[in-house]
């Protein structure tokens, strides 16, 4: 069926039914360098490309149709070839050498065809010129926007507070070390330094991640924050041999204002969230304190050690913190507390509702954004327990705005649940684009069949 759009989408020059296959990449991601310009990248667009198939010694173009878009990458006809699909290539459209129609004119530069086509097409000129009646193609500022949207306002040497991976509960100084496509390299300030300068903890995430603060951000709202142990010295390390700069609140992603009057969140209220250590699982989980400014420090129930040490903290607008019930009413198995598990399996909004905490009656924020993704789509993603690896990963599952994805080759127990606008999650051709390393999936998938485990896995610290 999706064979038979593609065909159709080629066959037409309509923008509305190539919109339809676009859809299904770049587009359903709000974070993604070009994704406001997204909606002009379509099947059916004609450009300018490097043509590879010839022996002239300097670089010369040709024309080339969009036959198919995965993610930035989009899969090229040159024309001339007509119906034979022998000779498509796939291409990058953020790295390869590829124009809008024009530039070659504007740029002196020549469009001779590939041999074949020269071959078969005597008067190719006027076979072009036909071909480019009403043809749409790249905006002309593709590169340029490209350019700009790749642009971050973090650079090394600038100070952040970081959730801390030794202790989740609270935050950390950190400096930047290392910016790769908005994703940050960052450095605990009393991480420490190895017997040869190696750097012994750090952590990644991108700007917009919600574990990423300004500096007094943690004494702002309440929460907690390491002591930096000022006997650690980095002062060795490239990143810190910089003049440090304390980030500033503009540099972060805004969120959304609550209202934390009445109806808002109470120590003791039940709710269901994502399991900050284990984020397939979706647990019965408790208010344990409310912060400043829509914070609140979230507790798992049954696995909490008892000292707060575990505790995460969630902003109220945070879609990782779901209403009592939701995973009954959207068939998503909930992780219950190990001791109630066999006995309350199925009665767990019975219990909340006979408890002596009640429910959160709070509309947690829920909305279906029309997102764009569907089961089976890949995606490049951030491993958020290892969030330095960005691996080729597929949605399995999408609930509302909640998607559940799997590391291709990778155990079940690895797959994550993501919010669909989460900064950490990218169109495929995104690694290649920003220079960031891309994990291919280690192998042929698992074999199927065995469920996810109910009760909580092994936590790994991320
Ligand atoms: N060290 C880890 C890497 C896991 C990465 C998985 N990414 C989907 C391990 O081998 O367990």
């Amino acid at each position: 069926n999706e064979q038979h759009q593609e065909s159709r989408a080629f066959g037409q020059d309509g923008k509305k039914t190539h919109r339809l296959l676009s859809l299904f990449t770049t587009v359903s991601f709000t974070n993604a360098p070009l994704c406001a310009q997204w909606d002009d990248i379509y099947v059916g667009l004609k450009v300018e490309v490097l043509n590879t198939h010839t022996a002239l010694p300097s670089k010369v173009y040709w024309i080339a149709t969009v036959v198919q878009l995965a993610g930035y990458k989009a899969l090229l006809r040159h024309e001339g070839f007509e119906d034979d699909d022998s000779h498509d290539l796939w291409c990058n459209l953020g790295t390869a050498d590829v124009h809008p129609i024009g530039w070659c004119a504007v740029n002196s530069k020549l469009l001779v065809p590939p041999q074949e086509v020269h071959q078969h097409i005597k008067d190719w000129k006027s076979y072009l010129m036909e071909r480019l009646v009403g043809a749409h193609t790249l905006p002309v500022d593709f590169h340029v926007k490209m350019a700009d949207s790749l642009r971050c306002p973090f650079r090394q040497g600038v100070r952040v507070e970081v959730v801390d991976r030794s202790q989740v509960s609270r935050t950390r100084l950190a400096v930047v070390d290392t910016v790769v496509g908005g994703r940050l390299r960052l450095l605990y300030e009393d991480g420490g330094l190895g017997p040869s300068g190696e750097v012994l903890s750090d952590f990644w995430c991108h700007m917009q991640s919600p574990l990423l603060h300004p500096v007094g951000w943690s004494e702002r709202v309440g929460h907690s924050i390491k002591e930096t142990d000022t006997s650690v010295n980095m002062s060795s390390h490239p990143a810190f041999r910089k003049v440090l700069h304390n980030s500033v609140p503009h540099q972060f992603r805004k969120l959304r204002t609550v209202y934390m009057g009445d109806t808002f969140f109470e120590e003791g209220m039940k709710l269901e969230a994502i399991d900050p250590l284990n984020l397939g699982n979706i647990c019965v989980a408790s208010v344990r304190k409310v912060l400043l400014d829509g914070y609140i420090m979230v507790g798992i129930d049954g696995v909490e050690i008892g000292d707060g040490s575990d505790w995460f903290c969630y902003h109220a607008s945070s879609h990782a913190i779901l209403p009592v019930g939701y995973c009954e009413n959207n068939d998503i198995p909930l992780t219950l507390p190990p001791a109630i598990y066999n006995m309350l399996m199925h009665m767990w909004v019975y219990y909340v509702l006979s408890s002596s905490c009640g429910p959160s009656l709070i509309r947690l924020s829920q909305g279906d954004v029309g997102h764009g993704f569907t089961s089976g789509m890949k995606l490049e993603a951030v491993d958020l327990m290892e969030p330095r690896l960005v691996c080729v990963a597929t949605v399995r599952r999408c609930v509302g705005r909640l998607l559940l994805l799997h590391f291709d080759g990778w155990e079940p127990e690895f797959d994550q649940w993501v919010d669909c606008q989460s900064p950490e999650i990218y169109p495929v051709g995104w690694c290649e684009i920003t220079g960031y390393q891309l994990q291919p999936p280690i192998g042929p998938e698992p074999p199927q069949g065995q469920e996810r485990s109910h009760t909580s896995k092994k936590a790994k610290p991320f």
